[in-house]
């Protein structure tokens, strides 16, 4: 069951929107016991898995709902810029509806597994000369001169497939936790999430969770206050330097008494680690929300004790290989012989 079929009476959608699935959502919620003491403990610190959607990330729940949408309303094309989550979702869905996908990505800033996938769901992929933003700019400009449904977190229904994540964590802790911290580009996700706790809240009185967002440092608009023109960053999934959702975001952010933060890339890269090193590997954007988490803890900013912390991983490790491979070490080789086997496993 996908989350049209799940929380479609909970959604503001118009009644063309056409069911889609390919069984997105009910990620799993995994408890990080030793993460949690590694960073004071006294808390519970769960990790929300969406790398587990079906193109391995978040966005399969927003594309799900504004594909359906596009194909409702008779639209035979979408199109997005992305970093290249979206770009993989958005070829996904179409080919699932049966339309056509143009992506528009910047050149050389994609990592390889989400690029791949674009190709592979049969998604025209365009490289621009120029930034995330730059590519936003122009397939704004295009939907609204040509019959192509725009699928960027601008448009209204990939928010209301968004914030079922909320939902499914309310579901699962049996409220809203007190925490939730993820990472943010185009600041779509965060204000997905904080509808999302809001509508469950007013239906249900779950409570709401403070919002801690998180920037790369050299993308980290919000937190600067001022467009960033040249946005650089290993997590290139967040390599955005004007948020579509910018406003939102911060809106989110303070309503729920928390803040938006940059974590730099080495404390997202030694956060990735830390996550595989229990069990969790994500990509280098997925880390950053449990990058900032540690940096205001540690600083004493934030009092955590006692209670319940979602971090967002929005994205597979998988989808991003190269940062990885990167900086291991390769790989030992040694003849195919039980005796060169043995003189290694002594070391063991
Ligand atoms: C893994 O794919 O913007 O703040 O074009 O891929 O809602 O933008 C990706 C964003 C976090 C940030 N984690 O979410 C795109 C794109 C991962 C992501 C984000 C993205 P938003």
């Amino acid at each position: 069951m996908g989350v049209l079929e799940r929380y479609r009476s909970w959604m503001d959608l118009p009644a063309h929107t056409e069911m889609l699935s390919l069984s997105e959502g009910d990620t799993p919620l995994i408890e990080l016991p030793r993460l949690a003491e590694a960073l004071g403990g006294g808390f519970t610190l769960y990790s929300k898995y969406e790398g587990m959607n079906p193109t391995g990330s978040f966005k399969d729940r927003g594309m799900a709902v504004a594909v359906g949408e596009a194909k409702g309303r008779g639209a035979k094309a979408v199109i997005c810029a992305s970093t290249g989550n979206t770009a993989g979702s958005a070829a996904a869905y179409a080919a699932r509806a049966g339309m056509k996908a143009i992506v528009l990505i910047p050149e050389g800033k994609v990592a390889a597994g989400k690029l791949a996938g674009a190709v592979a769901y049969g998604a025209q992929v365009i490289q621009i000369e120029g930034s995330f933003d730059q590519a936003l700019e122009l397939v704004v400009e295009i939907s609204e001169r040509q019959p192509i449904a725009l699928v960027n977190s601008l448009n209204p229904y990939r928010l209301e497939g968004q914030k079922t994540a909320a939902f499914e964590i309310c579901e699962a802790l049996g409220g809203a936790p007190d925490v939730l911290c993820l990472p943010v580009g185009n600041a779509g996700n965060i204000t997905a999430y904080w509808m999302g706790f809001r509508q469950y809240d007013k239906l249900q009185g779950s409570g709401l969770p403070i919002l801690l967002g998180v920037q790369a440092e050299g993308a980290a608009p919000l937190v600067l206050g001022r467009r960033v023109e040249d946005p650089e960053t290993v997590a290139t999934a967040i390599r955005i330097g004007k948020p579509a959702r910018g406003e939102q975001a911060l809106q989110a952010a303070e309503e729920s008494g928390g803040r938006i933060i940059a974590a730099s890339d080495e404390e997202i890269l030694t956060m990735q680690k830390r996550l595989a090193g229990e069990g969790v590997w994500v990509e280098p954007a997925s880390a950053a929300g449990l990058a900032g988490l540690a940096k205001e803890i540690q600083a004493g900013r934030l009092d955590v004790r006692g209670k319940r912390v979602v971090a967002v991983c929005t994205g597979h490790g998988l989808k991003d290989p190269d940062v990885v491979t990167s900086w291991m070490r390769t790989p030992q080789v040694i003849a195919p012989t039980l005796a060169a086997l043995e003189a290694l496993m002594v070391k063991c």
